[in-house]
């Protein structure tokens, strides 16, 4: 699991707020205590620490709430805000077009694994990779990168004696969308490694300079970071490894603060490992709210308003609605899918081909819906055994129709409630610092 002990100290944390009765000074300085205990057990560095959380507590406990903010509303908004911004400068961007991209890093820091995922990730969104074996000085190294070229489907350039020549032979050669330079490691960024690297900027110029660093160093990614950044020049970072250990969120820090931006993670040896790096949707995954935010990327994808997700996500439904999210959710993917991505809804047995609903169903459902009142339509309590009847032969169906429609609106209307959180997210400052969040 990636930042394990991490995430789940973080998350009680917040639960532990949430709890509280009453927010007072004594309160917030006991959480920030906390707070500094597992920012220091993930190996970040003791002086960023202390400078968090005393902003955190200035804001806190020296400003006014927001209108109609409580404190305690203030101040889970104010962590939340503050630890995101701790643990990442914004949101990792790769632009999606014709592109070359050089990686380079340390001995071992895991470039040509994350070059491999790097091509995988192109690849499933339409552009194609090609790699480039410029590290010559390990005798494996190009045999390695063929390996996972052969594993990704990605063309692997090779020519030449020098990394220098290599590149240059690709530069020519190459017509894939995507050309990723692989580059040779060493212990330490000394001026032998600087200059291979400044050269072979000259030769490709590079769209994107992408320094790995593994998460496991902690604290020390600043300084590393910061050296290569002065040397050479990097446009962001890929930090890699970040599944066990226990010092990621000390590296995602100092990268942080290093001013450099994470473009992507690893967070495994496979190679679909890979993820763009958005420091709002991590901390918010961290802390348990769920996917939230991939839930309405997912939406906008499909191309459904955001507001059909909040009213979806408030179980807010009329049979109006019904039929107008089932069809959204058809579009969307599977609801297990959908749930999955929801806070607290890992768990949640669908019935088992509920939304399966075919074609011929939705039909006859929507003569259904047309032959009720504008009163049932918008509560279908109402409903009772004369009125099914009633409705029954005004779509030319079964009652059993009418019936069956009526109980997987039930079960919809009831997941959606219970989507919105049980008790944390219907009551409390959950439900607020959430609408916040965008996510309510
Ligand atoms: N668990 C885990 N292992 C990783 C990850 N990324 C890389 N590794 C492992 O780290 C080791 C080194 O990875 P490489 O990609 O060979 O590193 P490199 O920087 O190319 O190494 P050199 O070319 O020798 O400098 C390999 O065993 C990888 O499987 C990751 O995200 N998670
Ligand atoms: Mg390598």
């Amino acid at each position: 699991m990636v930042l394990d002990k991490f995430g789940s100290s973080l998350k009680n944390t917040f639960k532990k707020i949430a709890r509280m009765g009453i927010v007072d000074k004594e309160a917030v300085e006991g959480i920030l205590r906390e707070l500094q205990r597992t920012l220091i057990t993930s190996d970040v560095d003791v002086a960023l620490v202390a400078q968090l959380t005393s902003s955190i507590k200035k804001k806190v406990l020296g400003e006014k709430a927001p209108p109609g903010m409580s404190l305690k509303e203030h101040f889970i908004k104010t962590l939340y805000d503050n630890v995101v911004a701790f643990l990442g400068a914004e949101k990792g961007e790769i632009a999606l077009k014709k592109q070359k991209i050089l990686v380079i890093g340390l001995f071992g820091s895991g470039k040509t694994t994350t070059i491999g995922k790097m091509a995988k990730w192109f690849k499933v969104r339409g552009l194609t990779p090609a790699l480039v074996a410029c590290d010559i000085h390990r005798p494996a190294a190009q045999t390695q990168l063929e390996q996972i070229g052969d594993k990704v489907g990605a063309k692997v350039y090779k020519k030449g004696k020098k990394a220098e020549d290599v590149a240059k032979n690709a530069l020519k050669d190459a017509k894939e969308d995507v050309i990723i330079f692989d580059s040779a490691g060493r212990d330490a960024l000394d001026g032998k490694l600087a200059k291979e690297l400044k050269n072979l900027g000259k030769i490709i110029q590079p769209d994107e300079v992408l320094l790995v660093i593994p998460a496991d160093i902690g604290q020390a990614a600043r300084k590393q970071t910061e050296e290569f950044n002065k040397l050479v020049g990097i446009t962001g970072l890929a930090v890699s490894k970040l599944d066990g250990t226990a010092k990621g969120g000390g590296a995602l820090a100092a990268a942080t603060a290093a001013g450099a931006p994470v473009k992507f993670i690893g967070v495994g040896e496979k190679m679909g490992d890979l993820e763009m790096y958005d420091p709002k949707r991590f901390v918010s995954m961290l802390i348990g709210y769920g996917d939230i935010q991939g839930l309405l990327d997912k939406a906008k994808e499909a191309g459904i308003e955001e507001e059909g997700v909040k009213k979806m996500l408030e179980g807010k439904f009329t049979l109006n609605e019904f039929m107008e999210q089932i069809q959204n959710m058809k579009k969307m993917g599977p609801l297990n899918k959908i749930t999955e991505m929801l806070p607290g809804m890992g768990s949640l047995k669908i019935p088992k081909g509920m939304l399966d609903v075919q074609e011929e169903k939705m039909k006859k459902w929507e003569h259904i819906i047309s032959s009720m009142t504008k009163k049932e339509r918008e509560e279908p309590d109402i409903l009772t055994a004369s009125r099914i009847v009633r409705i029954a032969k005004g779509a030319g169906t079964a009652e059993a129709e009418v019936r069956d429609l009526m109980k997987n609106y039930k079960q919809i209307k009831k997941i959606m409630k219970m989507t919105k959180g049980g008790k944390a997210f219907k009551r409390g400052p959950f439900a607020k610092l959430a609408r916040q969040m965008g996510m309510g």
